[in-house]
């Protein structure tokens, strides 16, 4: 798929800061530093469009960007990262709460794992509270490029065990652009879904 507009809109904290219109919506999660910003800017094909950085935990707001005029895509902040203060991370839990109930025209998250980790307790936590949610989610390993292929089969068999098809999982690279064209074709397919 190729992209022809990409448009950063704004970064949001509170819910008047979130688009009032009703495009059809996806949404980034992941830990902290796990490559959601890569990722969207492998996705895109923009180089630093979607702000990436070295330091963990940058990402502290909601960042909606509109592609082709027709979609959002949103980073969401990261959560897991060790040095961050019990005061924030309640902070990121009332952001994500009224994130993910107040937008009826979400259609999904991506949710973004380290292939070398696999799901990790907060990973779960979150698939599990998507899933509470009624929210449908991709779950997706990224940095592929740095992990074996043992590591790999052990991050899809994890999937199993929270009742995820291994199969399901999109085996990621924002170096190489490994499955891009997968992410793309079941992106679309959560874009093209109705609104239930
Ligand atoms: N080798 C490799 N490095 C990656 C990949 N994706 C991201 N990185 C690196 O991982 C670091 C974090 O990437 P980001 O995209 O900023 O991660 P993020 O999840 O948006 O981070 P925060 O917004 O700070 O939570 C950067 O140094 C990236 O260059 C990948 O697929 N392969
Ligand atoms: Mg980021």
């Amino acid at each position: 798929m190729k992209i022809r507009r990409v448009e950063f809109l704004r970064s949001a904290v509170t819910r008047e800061d979130f688009p009032s219109d009703h495009l059809p919506e996806v949404a980034f999660a992941g830990r902290s530093n796990v490559g959601k910003s890569s990722l969207l800017n492998t996705l895109w094909g923009r180089r630093g469009m979607a702000r990436t950085s070295s330091t963990p935990g940058r990402t502290r707001t909601i960042n909606f960007y509109l592609l082709e005029g027709a979609y959002y895509f949103v980073d969401l902040p990261g959560y897991g990262f060790a040095k961050v203060p019990l005061k924030m991370r309640r902070m990121w839990r009332r952001m994500m709460e009224t994130y993910f109930r107040s937008r009826g025209n979400l259609r999904g998250v991506v949710l973004i794992m380290d292939a070398r980790l696999g799901p990790t307790e907060l990973d779960r936590q979150m698939l599990e509270w998507l899933d509470a949610l009624g929210l449908k989610a991709i779950p997706v390993f990224t940095k592929a490029d740095k992990a074996s292929q043992r590591e790999l089969a052990q991050a899809r068999a994890a999937l199993r065990s929270l009742g995820i098809s291994p199969e399901e999982a999109v085996i990621f690279s924002a170096k190489t652009g490994q499955g891009k064209a997968h992410l793309w074709a079941r992106i679309g397919k959560l874009l093209q879904a109705k609104a239930a």
